[in-house]
């Protein structure tokens, strides 16, 4: 890939005060200390000064780096937000351990920064983009979804990013490309879960082409008006909401245009359970699970079970995308 170099939100737009403590942050976190003086008490300090500096993106939960300019939308605005600190120390990111709070603590030192997706396959030719130019394919904008994962549980989350679409007019489709796949980083030193052998390493998911054109369909950069913590798929992710959390691949390097339906991770991991639409259907349970209804994290020790809804309650927006598809064989 094409080395490339400037942050992607440039400096100029971050106030002194967040860097100020976003570098104290880390620094504590990594152990360092406080006080500056405390630096130049370690075996390398001027090491550990410049990876402080040179890395902006590492940084500890609950302390992101801003995003200074985005649009406010309506969207969802009428929705409970799941809490920060539940939307980044409950996730599923594999890559980093298979428990729920494993991401949060593995995916700390992760390299996010400088960052490029190949676009590949059926297009009129192979580029390569920057993360930095990515964001600049369309204002950014917010929108809340509800998030539902297979597992039965759910989140509502302000998701900060642009519209999947942008990235496929620029990147040019050929008449052929009829689905699109997206891969994760490949980086067994980085990603310690993938020296295991969970799922087919590495992770890929894939959407039709009208799916990944509709306007629900976001690649994010960032939730809660922060970049992506890195246990949310830093710096870039997909975003979903009709379907199951698992559609949702993070830290996309790939992006690939094809003909024939992908094979994901997750159909090669258990082919009866993950099928490729993965719409959300309180109609179809997994085999060893209902999917009618969902726990809603964060909503407290007492509150129910809440009622899955068809397509996540995005009916209205996606059903006409599945008119004359039988959902029970295609799920
Ligand atoms: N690369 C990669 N992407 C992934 C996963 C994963 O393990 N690896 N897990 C998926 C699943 S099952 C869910 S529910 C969502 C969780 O996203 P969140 O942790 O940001 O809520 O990420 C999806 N994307
Ligand atoms: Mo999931």
């Amino acid at each position: 890939m094409k080395p490339y170099s400037p942050p992607y939100i440039p400096a100029s737009e971050i106030t002194p005060k967040d860097t100020f403590e976003n570098r104290r942050a880390f620094l504590q976190k990594a152990g360092f200390g406080v006080a500056a003086g405390t630096i130049a008490l370690l075996n390398h300090p001027v090491r550990a000064a410049e990876t402080a500096v040179k890395s902006p993106i590492i940084q500890p939960v609950g302390a992101g780096k801003k995003i200074a300019q985005y649009k406010k939308t309506a969207f969802g605005a009428e929705e409970k937000l799941t809490s920060y600190e539940d939307v980044t120390t409950y996730n599923n990111f594999y890559e980093f351990g298979t428990d729920k709070s494993d991401p949060a603590k593995n995916a700390k030192l992760f390299k996010t920064q400088p960052w490029a997706v190949s676009i590949e396959g059926e297009v009129k030719k192979p580029k390569i983009i920057s993360l930095e130019d990515i964001i600049k394919l369309a204002p950014l904008e917010e929108r809340i979804y509800r998030m539902r994962c297979v597992e039965g549980w759910s989140m509502v989350i302000p998701w900060l990013g642009i519209p999947l679409a942008k990235l496929i007019q620029w990147a040019e489709p050929t008449g052929n490309a009829k689905f699109i796949e997206f891969i994760t980083l490949n980086d067994k030193q980085q990603m310690p879960g993938q020296n295991l052998p969970v799922l087919d390493w590495p992770y890929v998911e894939g959407l039709r082409m009208d799916e990944a054109m509709h306007s629900l369909t976001m690649l994010a950069v960032g939730l809660y008006g922060e970049q992506l913590p890195n246990q949310n798929g830093a710096p870039l992710r997909l975003v979903v909401p009709w379907k199951y959390g698992f559609k949702g691949a993070k830290s996309i390097v790939k992006i690939r245009f094809t003909e024939k339906m992908p094979r994901t991770s997750w159909m090669k991991a258990g082919p009866r359970e993950y099928g490729f639409y993965a719409n959300v259907n309180p109609n179809v349970d997994h085999p060893r699970w209902t999917q009618s209804s969902e726990k809603r994290i964060g909503a407290g020790l007492f509150a129910g079970r809440i009622k899955t809804q068809m397509f996540n309650g995005y009916a209205e927006q996606v059903g006409q995308m599945y008119a004359g598809l039988d959902l029970q064989k295609n799920f």
